[in-house]
């Protein structure tokens, strides 16, 4: 397919999963029929290409939903749907007193990309003035999420703030998981999944692995989603390196957004002082030397999860690690990810016996995290590499279609796309990386 047919395809699909009457985009119909906050900061990035008014409607769409604790919910639930499970009766987000009263979220979070996606649309886009009255517009509402994380999410005033359920980290069934699966034994739920009605059983994960994720919910749920007490209480809590890299990249981005504006000093400062802390803290805390990247911290049990993934390597994009950190964590990609069999890069280390090539986050290739991937190795000049993550991307969207997940085997040559097609994020990214 020639570069403009891509793009002219990546177009068609983020305009079909448009919600015109709502003004958001789903991530992929019939599978995930809501708003999705990362997705949409994802696809932001994407409309910012050609449509900015719909970039603009779709972040404004997330934000309606902000709790009044500055809290943004995982999922939107604009629309009633019935092909996906859970939904909002199960959620109950309004046993929390200061939940959104207009809409019905979801009670935990996502990785928090909306600073810096302000910044990325700012910089695409070609009338800035407009764009900047609709961030100046819009900032604060972002300001004050970053403060409800750090007031509400870091128990130990340390700069890295928790997830408490691996939804919240995005990448839902990772590997790395299973180490936290291993201290909990929640009963066997009755529910009816929706996810494997539209795609493979096989590429999806597991009931039990359901009943973990609707337990730490429960546990949720039975105290009103009360920060202090999923503190207190539940078996799942992360200091994830990939959540924690997308707020510290949206703290710079707010702090550059905020220059520009001018008069804002006192954010400002507070935000350069989380900054710090956070960056300090994350390097003496998750950098792990031994694998020679960054790894998840279970704050739960005190230990760090010794194991690599794509989320090993978020930081490079939020400028964290110091170069010479950079150099061994580039090593460590190209030797564990990187050999000439595969594209890059498989979101889980496929030397590791829980690889799964197949299953949603145990290992196939996502375009946000390579996009993420390839922005950070460019901000440490290592190009080449960068330009093979992104030549992988194109290839495999090129091969297989907009897929959700991709096989990284090379040998791999047909339907080695995976999950939902004519996924959003996917081909929002893919507009973004054949930008020049
Ligand atoms: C996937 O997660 C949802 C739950 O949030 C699911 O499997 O039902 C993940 O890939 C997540 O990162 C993504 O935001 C969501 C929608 O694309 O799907």
């Amino acid at each position: 397919m020639s570069k403009d047919n891509l793009q002219e395809k990546a177009k068609h699909i983020l305009d079909a999963n448009f919600n015109e009457d709502k003004g958001f985009t789903i991530p992929c119909e019939g599978l995930y029929p809501f708003q999705w906050n990362w997705d949409s900061g994802f696809i932001a990035i994407g409309f910012a290409h050609y449509d900015s008014n719909k970039a603009k409607r779709e972040v404004e769409a997330l934000l309606r939903a902000q709790w009044e604790n500055g809290f943004i919910p995982h999922i939107v639930f604009h629309n009633d749907s019935d092909t996906y499970f859970p939904g909002p009766d199960f959620h109950l987000s309004k046993l929390h007193p200061l939940a959104s009263k207009s809409h019905r979220t979801t009670g935990m979070t996502q990785p928090p990309v909306l600073g810096f996606v302000l910044k990325e649309i700012y910089d695409i886009v070609d009338d800035k003035e407009d764009m900047l009255n609709f961030i100046k517009q819009n900032i604060d509402k972002v300001f004050f999420n970053h403060q409800h994380f750090y007031n509400h999410r870091d128990p130990n005033q340390e700069g890295l703030v928790f997830i408490y359920h691996n939804w919240e980290s995005g990448t839902d069934n990772s590997p790395i998981w299973d180490d936290i699966w291993e201290t909990m034994d929640p009963p066997n739920y009755k529910f009816e999944r929706r996810d494997t009605t539209h795609v493979d059983a096989a590429q999806r994960p597991t009931n039990r692995e359901y009943d973990y994720y609707l337990h730490l919910i429960e546990i949720a749920k039975a105290h009103n989603y009360d920060d202090a007490k999923i503190a207190e209480l539940s078996p799942f809590l992360v200091q994830d390196p990939l959540f924690n890299a997308m707020l510290i990249k949206s703290n710079e981005a707010l702090i550059e957004l905020y220059e520009m504006i001018g008069d804002s000093e006192d954010k400002i400062s507070t935000l350069k002082a989380w900054q710090e802390k956070a960056i300090t803290r994350f390097n003496e805390k998750l950098y792990n030397e031994k694998l020679g990247a960054y790894v998840h911290y279970d704050l739960r049990n005190e230990k760090q999860i010794e194991h690599l993934s794509s989320s090993s390597f978020a930081p490079l994009f939020s400028n964290i690690p110091t170069k010479e950190h950079a150099d061994v964590m580039v090593k460590t990609l190209i030797k564990k990810f990187g050999g000439e069999d595969r594209y890059l890069c498989a979101s889980f280390d496929p030397e590791s016996d829980r690889f799964n090539p197949k299953k949603y986050w145990r290992g196939p290739i996502w375009i946000n995290l390579n996009w993420m991937l390839y922005n950070g190795l460019n901000n440490y000049e290592f190009t080449d590499i960068a330009n093979r993550v992104k030549e992988d991307s194109i290839t495999l969207v090129e091969k297989y279609g907009f897929f959700e997940y991709f096989d990284s085997r090379k040998s791999v040559t047909e339907h080695a796309g995976y999950g939902g097609n004519n996924f959003s994020w996917s081909a929002a990214l893919l507009l973004d990386l054949l930008k020049d």
